[in-house]
């Protein structure tokens, strides 16, 4: 009945996070296919840098008021997506994360007048951290289980989910995806002068939110052995919690000459582009958007045995898969791979094919219409 023109509003943490990426790109694919999107965030998604006539953005505002020793902002939240139902008459409204959106958006819709349908997405940190806090615990099985229907970003998440926190729901895996008219590789020899890397020195990247889940430490000490056997430099892209003993752990072993410390950047694919291999060493990571993003510049990526990542690298095809930890693992086969041109190739182009085949936007685009579907015929 909706199939063409619905209004959709979408909620996520709108600052740098695949959680965010994706809420963004998707809002923005739907905009492209006529849907109206509302965005019901606390402040411009970072990846909207383009006017699009049909994109609305909803800012939710946290008043400090001094009898307040914490600012509410999910009753302000929740607030907002009421009125935006209302006003704006939404069909759906489409939540990233259970906690605290999906909640957020069960007591808007108790409050609108207006009937709407609740999707909401699993990213992972929802449920592998916050759900394993008996305090939330229950609160992120309403959100769940009230919501009109259910996605995860892999097969690993959507079992977490239901070992944890024994939902009965049905939750159905719908990737992330990339948008290919941004990431591609695209040769650019000036850059990697420009870093003052020389032609022959392999590139290993890394780019995380340098939480302690990532294990950046294992990404330094594994380019610590591989660049003993072949020249090499190590780009970090990212910020965030770890970061200062990172750059400590970085001076400690000298290296300082051949690690680069990036910060936050905006042209990843440019970045991509110059690299030669991508390390996500997580010891949680329920798919890995960034694996996703390397491989379709055709970077292939050693990932742990971790969540989703299995799900992305198929080892020994497009990338390996190493044991948490295991950095002699990850040091011999980045070695293998580097110094293997043809192998190298093999593997480039076996990334960008998998990326293309199963993660392709147009591909997740229609697995959500589909699913928005479904929601709009549950009663
Ligand atoms: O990994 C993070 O710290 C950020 C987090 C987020 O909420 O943006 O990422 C989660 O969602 C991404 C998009 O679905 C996934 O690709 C990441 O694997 C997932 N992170 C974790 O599970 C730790």
């Amino acid at each position: 009945r909706k199939w063409f023109g619905m209004k959709i509003g979408i909620t996520c943490y709108p600052s740098v996070g695949g959680s965010g990426i994706i809420a963004t790109e998707l809002g923005k694919l739907l905009a492209e296919r006529g849907h109206d999107i509302h965005f019901i965030t606390s402040s411009v998604p970072f990846r909207l840098n383009e006017i699009y006539p049909n994109i609305y953005f909803h800012e939710v505002e946290v008043n400090h008021y001094p009898v307040f020793q914490y600012p509410p902002y999910d009753l302000s939240l929740a607030n907002k997506m009421a009125e935006v139902m209302d006003q704006e008459k939404l069909d759906i409204l489409h939540v990233h994360y259970a906690m605290p959106h999906a909640v957020c958006a069960i007591l808007a819709r108790d409050i609108a007048q207006h009937k709407v349908k609740i999707v909401t997405t699993l990213h992972g940190t929802d449920i592998t951290v916050l759900g394993i806090d008996k305090s939330l615990k229950k609160m992120i099985k309403h959100g769940i289980e009230q919501s009109d229907v259910v996605t995860a970003v892999s097969k690993s998440l959507v079992e977490q989910t239901q070992q944890m926190l024994d939902v009965s729901k049905d939750i159905h895996v719908v990737y992330n995806f990339v948008n290919e008219a941004e990431y591609y590789r695209s040769e650019n020899k000036k850059l990697k002068l420009e870093y003052g890397i020389k032609d022959e020195e392999k590139v290993i990247i890394h780019i995380s939110n340098f939480r302690k889940v990532k294990r950046v430490e294992d990404v330094i000490l594994a380019f610590e052995k591989i660049k003993k056997q072949i020249p090499a430099k190590l780009l970090l892209v990212g910020d965030g919690p770890e970061h200062s003993e990172i750059y400590q752990l970085v001076q400690e072993k000298g290296l300082q000459q051949n690690v680069l410390f990036l910060g936050k950047q905006r042209n990843i694919p440019q970045l991509f582009s110059i690299a030669d291999l991508k390390l996500l060493l997580s010891e949680k990571e329920s798919f890995g958007l960034v694996l996703l993003e390397a491989m379709a510049c055709g970077v292939p990526g050693i990932g742990t045995k971790i969540g989703g990542i299995p799900e992305v690298i198929v080892d020994g095809v497009n990338g390996h898969l190493v044991e948490l930890g295991d950095i002699d693992d990850v040091c011999s086969k980045a070695i293998k791979l580097l110094s293997n041109p043809d192998q190298w190739r093999q593997f480039s182009e076996a990334a960008i094919g998998y990326v293309h085949d199963h993660f392709n936007s147009k591909r997740i685009l229609n697995e959500f219409l589909t699913l928005y579907e479904l929601a709009l015929k549950t009663t």
